[in-house]
């Protein structure tokens, strides 16, 4: 089979990760800008300021992925770029940036689908309480409709957020992002529900603009699956899924809390501050949701967890995604198995568990439209005689793509495939040394760009529309 006309083949990227020109043509200060230059916050300290200076060198890469036959380009905005200070006068010069990068990406027919928010607080937002303000949550609807007029006659692809589950775990719980708070399972959900309801408000706007386009939102998709079918296993496993997926999914697409989390965060005292507006803010925008995108790099393996100890990680180090540890509320463990097949970094790569997941999904929430916004393998990748050989992209990339083939024969609403990345850049927290891209980049030659062997093999793959896959 050949993948439908209308599915789109993609890459992504994040404002924070490539774009550098940190302090230029009036940008505002992010909580990124502060936060990576604390002493042990990132991998060898390393940060945003330069990135791979995507902002002075767009067209090029542009061009490139133009060159690779890429459909879709996702990129996000940087809010500071477009309000300095999050809440108050527009930067011309942020706006006059990404009009001309949707200009870029149009002239090759490439279409642009926009994150407004990908991690990269404007730093006064921050510093009055972040997420867990309600008035963050008013200014990201500003600056979503800021955005919405701006360009939306060309942008008719929008993402609201990207990975919550990210940004305030790792916020609130582990301390490893802004602003680096460790432990703290009630400002956790405020901050959850205050994202929730701007993503909500936001749809809304776009849909009463009637600018005719798809609005929806991104999340991390980690599906649990118990390590065995021990019964202790399978509770802690179904327990699993309802924090890390039913409270994130739900709330966007049937516009409630799962009764099972919302239960137990009431007996703890975590419930966040909500009210009854809110509530039906989640309920009226749920149906306006187009899509719902899914970031997917490898399912959770869950055990109950029996030790006693606080055992939450609390290091950079512990909480760059591999399997190991105990969730929050020390409930359960995800396991690294003997049988499985795990990156350098330590991710499982399970082609199976995506399909078994999305298989979930489409149980919980029937036909939504799915596009899957990331999807790659980090690694360090061999050069051999100049060539850049990233066979282990290409076989990572192929067994997933087979995936959402077949997941598309079996009825499951899959609209297009983003590869994360389309450029090597800068990982959150691993720095330069963890690449994704399909295109290289010397960090020892003036940050050059170069075609790597997945570069080549994506361009096939899409021409052929997959249909040797
Ligand atoms: C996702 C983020 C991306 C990207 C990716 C890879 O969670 O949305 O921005 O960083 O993960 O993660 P890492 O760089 O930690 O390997």
């Amino acid at each position: 089979m050949r993948f439908p006309k209308d599915f789109l083949f993609g890459a992504a990227s994040a404002s924070y990760q490539v774009e550098g020109a940190w302090n230029e043509d009036g940008k505002g200060v992010s909580n990124w800008d502060l936060f990576s230059k604390i002493p042990g916050k990132t991998f060898e300290a390393t940060n945003g300021d330069v990135a791979v200076d995507h902002y002075h060198r767009y067209k090029e890469d542009v061009k490139l992925m133009a060159e690779m036959g890429l459909e879709s380009y996702r990129f996000s905005v940087s809010w500071a770029r477009i309000i300095p200070d999050g809440d108050g006068e527009i930067n011309p010069k942020g706006i006059e940036f990404y009009n001309n990068l949707i200009d870029e990406c149009l002239h090759y027919g490439i279409v642009p689908f926009v994150t407004l928010y990908h991690w990269d607080l404007p730093q006064p937002l921050e510093a009055n309480g972040g997420w867990t303000n309600k008035r963050t949550t008013d200014a990201f609807v500003k600056y979503a409709n800021v955005c919405f007029k701006a360009f939306g006659d060309r942008v008719k692809h929008w993402i609201t957020f990207n990975e919550t589950v990210i940004f305030c775990g790792h916020g609130y719980l582990l301390g490893a992002h802004p602003p680096g708070i460790l432990s703290d399972p009630k400002k956790y959900f405020q901050a959850t529900h205050n994202v929730f309801t701007a993503h909500a408000r936001a749809v809304s706007d776009y849909k009463k603009m009637k600018q005719f386009g798809e609005i929806g939102i991104t999340h991390v998709f980690n599906p649990a699956f118990s390590i065995d079918n021990n019964a202790e296993n399978e509770k802690a496993t179904y327990h699993a899924n309802q924090y890390s997926t039913a409270w994130y999914y739900d709330p966007i697409l049937l516009g409630t809390y799962p009764e099972y989390v919302v239960k137990q965060l009431a007996e703890k005292g975590w419930t966040p501050e909500w009210t009854a507006e809110e509530l039906d803010i989640l309920k009226v925008a749920a149906p306006q949701n187009d899509f719902i995108g899914l970031n997917y790099y490898q399912p959770q393996r869950v055990a109950k967890n029996d030790v006693q100890e606080d055992s939450t990680p609390k290091s950079r180090e512990q909480s760059t995604g591999a399997p190991g540890n105990a969730s929050f509320d020390g409930v359960y463990k995800t396991v690294k198995m003997a049988d499985k097949v795990y990156t350098k970094w330590g991710w499982e790569i399970s082609a199976e568990g995506f399909l078994e997941g999305l298989r979930m999904l489409k149980v919980a929430y029937g036909d939504v439209k799915m596009y899957i916004t990331e999807n790659g393998i980090g690694d360090e990748d061999p050069i051999i005689q100049d060539e850049i050989v990233d066979i282990p992209r290409i076989k990572y990339i192929e067994e997933h793509l087979k995936a959402v083939k077949k997941g598309i024969l079996e009825g499951i609403n899959l609209k297009g495939y983003y590869a994360w990345s389309v450029i090597d850049l800068l990982s959150w927290l691993n720095g330069y040394k963890k690449q994704y891209g399909f295109i290289y980049v010397d960090h020892t030659n003036n940050l050059a760009r170069k075609k790597k062997l997945s570069f080549h093999w994506y361009k096939q793959m899409i021409a052929t529309r997959g249909e040797e896959l």
